[in-house]
């Protein structure tokens, strides 16, 4: 009965399909009910008792080793049947359109304000989102105990000497001064972090971008005409504007810019909240301390600045009426600027 088994044995272990088939065949053949395994099973119960122990050991082997061997064949011919079905893809098949991706609408609100802005002469400044105390409060007439300064509005990294998130991005317009003689003439658009509690309308990280122009003889005027063009620019050409006075610690004077309100055309309607004109940004000539603070003489030098935040620009541009939808990324927002410009 040795000789059997070894034999069966051998003929497992030399086994070569030619076809996937041939491995269920051969299982059947040797592990099947009626296969050559369960002969020997029957034919083990007539052997001797004292030969019992020895048979047992080996058929069980026997029986093992085949349903490994088989196991292992059919994983071969499945992988090489994987291997051979990708080979013969049928190229003449149409492709699967790619799914486009669609500009943010910040970014594509900030392109077109930068793009206005590069058509009157300013060129685009960045710098960095974290700074250091005088670029962000000392450099721009910030009193030392401004209450922006606080803990509570400003995201500090250290203390002494002060690191933190700029809340503005004024900072790149100072580095700008630190760098450039006037004539000046920047539009810097960037990433800002305020310690604010996240609503429909407030978020901690938000989007800027601001202007400065510095030359001789710049006035008031011509801060007017160039928002002006602006505001037409980005709301249409039969926008209008006016200026309220405001307060900033780095203009004097300052001014809040409003624009008409293009839902009603001026008569008031629920968005302008019945006034007919909508905020969109702040500006003011660059008070001479400013100047001073950055090397450049005020007797000789005069200039006017502003800063708008992006958000509410992309708000006002395409009815967005929540802020936090900017930063959730959710695909059915973003795909509703697939066509915007
Ligand atoms: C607003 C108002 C403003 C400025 C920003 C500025 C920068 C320098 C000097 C003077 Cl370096 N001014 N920036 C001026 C007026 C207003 O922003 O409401 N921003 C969202």
């Amino acid at each position: 009965m040795t000789d059997k088994i070894n034999e069966l044995l051998r003929r497992v272990e030399e086994f070569k399909p030619k076809a996937a088939a041939e491995i269920e065949e051969f299982r059947i053949k040797i592990l099947g009910k009626k296969g050559e395994l369960n002969a020997l099973m029957e034919e083990f119960k007539t052997v001797a008792p004292e030969l019992k122990r020895e048979l047992g050991q080996q058929i069980n082997r026997l029986k093992n080793e085949a349903s490994a061997r088989i196991n292992a064949l059919r994983e071969e011919w499945q992988n090489a049947a994987a291997d051979t079905a990708s080979s013969d893809d049928d190229l003449t098949r149409p492709g699967t359109s790619e799914h486009l991706g669609s500009r943010h609408p910040i970014s594509l609100v900030r392109n077109q304000i930068v793009e206005v802005f590069s058509r009157l002469g300013y060129t685009v400044a960045e710098g960095p989102e974290i700074e250091d105390d005088w670029h962000v409060f000392s450099a721009l007439n910030f009193p030392p105990e401004h209450p922006a300064r606080d803990m509570q509005d400003t995201f500090f990294i250290e203390k002494d000497p002060d690191i933190l998130l700029r809340t503005h991005t004024s900072s790149i317009q100072v580095r700008t001064m630190e760098r450039q003689k006037p004539p000046i003439r920047v539009i810097c658009p960037g990433r800002v972090f305020r310690n604010e509690a996240i609503s429909y309308r407030a978020h901690c990280i938000f989007h800027q971008i601001e202007g400065l122009y510095i030359d001789e003889g710049v006035s008031f005027a011509d801060m007017k005409q160039s928002l002006l063009y602006f505001a037409k620019e980005i709301f249409g050409e039969q926008t209008a504007i006016r200026m309220r006075p405001s307060y900033f610690p780095f203009t004097e004077p300052s001014a809040e810019v409003d624009v008409s309100c293009n839902l009603c055309g001026g008569k008031g309607c629920p968005v302008c909240k019945g006034t007919g004109w909508l905020e969109i940004m702040g500006c003011g000539m660059v008070d001479p301390n400013v100047l001073k603070a950055n090397d450049i003489d005020p007797e000789k030098y005069s200039g006017f600045a502003f800063g708008m935040g992006i958000e509410r620009i992309a708000m006002l541009k395409y009815g967005v009426k929540d802020l936090r939808l900017y930063f959730e990324n959710d695909v059915r927002f973003l795909h509703q600027f697939d066509e915007a410009l």
